[in-house]
């Protein structure tokens, strides 16, 4: 009867310990050009915690992995539009 609570203990200080990776998709108004889509990447890469960010010109929408002990979905999209295209969170996937 002990090894299974002993067991969720040690799932649950995994997952306290190893801060999981975050998917968020922001919406990035005035995109306009194709070299926009790449001002966005870099204002995105420059953010401490992103691991990898796709930009989509067609859909207006930016997808961020990031680190969530380092930055924020708020923080990402404040860097985006502090580059000069208005962005929002879209969807903040858990
Ligand atoms: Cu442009």
């Amino acid at each position: 009867m002990l090894k299974p609570a002993f067991a969720a203990l040690l799932l649950l200080t995994g997952s306290a310990l190893g801060a999981e990776p975050r998917t968020v998709t922001l919406a990035v108004d005035q995109m306009t050009c194709a070299a926009c889509p790449i001002t966005v990447h870099k204002a995105l890469s420059h953010v401490a915690g992103v691991a990898q960010a796709t930009v989509d010109m067609e859909t207006h929408t930016a997808t961020v992995t990031f680190d969530p002990a380092k930055t924020t979905a708020e923080a990402l999209a404040t860097a985006v539009t502090n580059a000069g295209y208005p962005a929002k969170v879209l969807k903040n996937g858990g």
